[in-house]
C-alpha cells in the first residue's frame, strides 16, 4: 500500500528522519542560543523518532508558517496552557500504537516558568512520559522582550526599564519538588521513562542586548561564574553536581560586562558573588548529604 506522504512531503515522518530537527530556511536571530540547543538536540537524538510541541515562543514562529517549516520532525503547535497536556496525549498515542517515539515539549521560559506552569506541573505529578526541554532565554522574547520569571534581577527589559527587582525563579527545585529527573544530559534523558525536565540557558542576542557570536561565551561564563548550576536531580532527592564552578567574581563581571540589558547600577557584582557562595555551599551540602559522590566534575 503506497501511503500518503505527511503533509504532501514537507515533513518526514520522526522514524525516517534524514533531516536535522531545524532546517535551514528559519528567521531566528543571529547567534539565537535557541537554535544552537536544537543542534545539540539533534546531535543528542540521533536516530530516535521524535514528535515535539511547542507552544507559542520563538520557537514556534521562526521556523515559518504553514505549509512551509524548517522543522524536519513532526511538531505541533499548541498554546502555551496546553502545551505538556498535548504532549501527553501524543505520548500515550505512540505507546497505544507501539511505536518508540519520544515526545518532546519545547518551550520557553515563559511558557514554561509562567503561563504554561499548571498543565507542565500536573504532567510532571503524573509522570508522564514526556521530556520537557525549557530553552530559557530569561524574557518573553517572542512579543519584544518583556520580563518573565526567569530573567535576572537587575536586568533590564521592556516591561522592568530600570532593571527587575525580583530574582529568578528556582524552576529546578520547583520541578525537583515533583520528584521528577531534572537533569542536564539531552541523550540520557532521552531514554529515561517517566518525566524529564530539561533548563536549558540560550542566550538571546536581540533581548540580552549582547554581540550575537558572544552566545557560547556567556554560557561558559554563567557556568564558571556560578550563575548557572549544571546539575541533575533525580526522583527531587539526589542531586549531582556536574561541574565545580570557580566561583569567579570576574567571570560575574565579564558575564554582565557582555550585555546591554545589565547596563546601569541595577546588579551590585560583590552582593551577588556572596550570595552565589552561600547557594553553593547549600547545593553542595544537599549534594554530599543525598550522595556521597555527590559530585562529579
Ligand atoms: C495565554 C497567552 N498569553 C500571552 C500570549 C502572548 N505571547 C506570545 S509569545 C509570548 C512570550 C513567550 O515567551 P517565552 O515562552 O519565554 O518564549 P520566547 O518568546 O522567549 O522564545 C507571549 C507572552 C499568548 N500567546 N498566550
Ligand atoms: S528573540 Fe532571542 S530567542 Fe527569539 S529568535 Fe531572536 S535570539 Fe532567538
Ligand atoms: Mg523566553
Amino acid at each position: 500500500m503506497v501511503r500518503e506522504p505527511l503533509l504532501c512531503g514537507l515533513l518526514a515522518p520522526g522514524e525516517r528522519r534524514t533531516d536535522p530537527i531545524l532546517r535551514p530556511g528559519g528567521t531566528n536571530c543571529g547567534g539565537c542560543g535557541m537554535s544552537i540547543a536544537f543542534g545539540m538536540l539533534d546531535r543528542a537524538i540521533g536516530q530516535r523518532p521524535i514528535q515535539m510541541v511547542i507552544p507559542a515562543c520563538c520557537a514556534i514562529v521562526t521556523p515559518g508558517q504553514y505549509p512551509r517549516s524548517a522543522y524536519g520532525v513532526p511538531v505541533v503547535a499548541a498554546t502555551f496552557a496546553s502545551a505538556a497536556a498535548l504532549a501527553t496525549g501524543l505520548a500515550h498515542a505512540a505507546r497505544l500504537n507501539g511505536e518508540k517515539t519520544r515526545v518532546l515539549c519545547w518551550a520557553g521560559d515563559g511558557g514554561t516558568f509562567d503561563i504554561g506552569m499548571a498543565t507542565l506541573s500536573a504532567t510532571a505529578e503524573r509522570d508522564e512520559d514526556v521530556l520537557y526541554i525549557c530553552y530559557d532565554n530569561e524574557i518573553y522574547g517572542n512579543t519584544g522582550g518583556q520580563r518573565s520569571s526567569a530573567t535576572p534581577q537587575g536586568a533590564v527589559t521592556n516591561t522592568t526599564p530600570r532593571g527587575k527587582t525580583q530574582k529568578k525563579k528556582d524552576i529546578v527545585a520547583i520541578m525537583a519538588a515533583h520528584r521528577v529527573h531534572t537533569l542536564r544530559k539531552m541523550r540520557y534523558a532521552l531514554d529515561l521513562e517517566g518525566f524529564r525536565f530539561l533548563h536549558v540557558l540560550a542566550p538571546c542576542p536581540t533581548g540580552w542586548k549582547s554581540e550575537p557570536a558572544d552566545g557560547v561565551e556567556l554560557i561558559r561564563l554563567a557556568v564558571r561564574s556560578g550563575l548557572f548550576p549544571v546539575q541533575e536531580v533525580f526522583d527531587g532527592r539526589r542531586t549531582v553536581i556536574n561541574v565545580e564552578p570557580e566561583l569567579s567574581i570576574e567571570a560575574l563581571r565579564q558575564y554582565f560586562a557582555l550585555q546591554g540589558r545589565f547596563k546601569g547600577d541595577g546588579v551590585d557584582v560583590e552582593a551577588l558573588s556572596l550570595s552565589l557562595r552561600e547557594d553553593w555551599a547549600h547545593l553542595r551540602r544537599a549534594a554530599l548529604e543525598e550522595s556521597p559522590c555527590g559530585t562529579r566534575t
